[in-house]
């Protein structure tokens, strides 16, 4: 049988755990408006390699929009109303991304997500993300959606403990995954990305991430 043309948006959610879904290409038809929406970010507030609390320069550079802004310094993790570059608010959250995420999240199951904070994360090939928890939110009741954009990632879904056996999950640009419920603290990374060109993105992957956090 022949493919419906439907499915160029994307296929099936697929349930990766109980309060884990996997939307993938439930962003394709956007991506244009999102990539219009986060220009005016990024010239407001650059991507940057923040340090850990330890002082090691983090591998993925990041920046933020929205309300809040995730940041790491040597006094640690933690959300800021400011960009301590600019020292200006983190840029709006654009109403695309805002309404992305409240579709997604509905569509995963979750109703009545609003965001307040937008963790815009950069990698080139080479740049992997190791295994941490999302703890730095207000509320672990609300969930977190994410948007991926340019090059495929291997993402690695482990469990509540570190050394709880992960399962690796391809993402593909335009693919939206939301967790929440008993899901939300799992630890997760992602494998270093493979080298590659993105026929729209380059040489690049850009992860969204939207979060409430305050
Ligand atoms: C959370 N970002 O910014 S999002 C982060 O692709 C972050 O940039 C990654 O982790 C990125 O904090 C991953 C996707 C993701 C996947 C599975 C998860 C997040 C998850 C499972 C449990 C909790
Ligand atoms: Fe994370």
């Amino acid at each position: 049988m022949i493919q419906s043309d439907l499915d160029l948006f994307g296929s099936q959610p697929q349930r990766l755990a109980s309060h884990t879904v996997l939307l993938p290409g439930f962003a394709l038809g956007e991506v244009e408006a999102l990539l219009d929406a986060l220009r005016p970010v990024l010239r407001a507030a650059p991507f940057r390699h923040m340090h850990t609390p330890g002082g090691l320069r983090m591998a993925v550079a990041l920046t933020n929009c929205g309300r809040l802004g995730w940041v790491s310094d040597a006094r640690g993790y933690r959300y800021s109303p400011t960009d301590p570059v600019s020292g200006q608010p983190w840029p709006a959250l654009p109403p695309v991304l805002l309404e992305l995420a409240g579709k997604a999240a509905r569509a995963a199951g979750f109703d009545d997500f609003v965001p307040d904070a937008c963790l815009v994360n950069h990698y080139l090939p080479g740049t992997r993300l190791s295994l941490h928890q999302d703890r730095d939110e207000h509320d672990f009741g609300q969930p977190i959606v994410s948007v991926s954009l340019g090059l495929p990632a291997v993402f690695l879904l482990g469990g509540q403990q570190r050394s709880d056996r992960t399962q690796r999950v391809p993402l593909s640009h335009g693919d939206v995954l939301v967790w929440g419920g008993e899901d939300r603290l799992r630890f997760h990374g992602v494998l270093p990305i493979k080298p590659g060109v993105h026929p729209r993105m380059g040489e690049r992957r850009i992860n969204l991430t939207l979060r409430k956090a305050g």
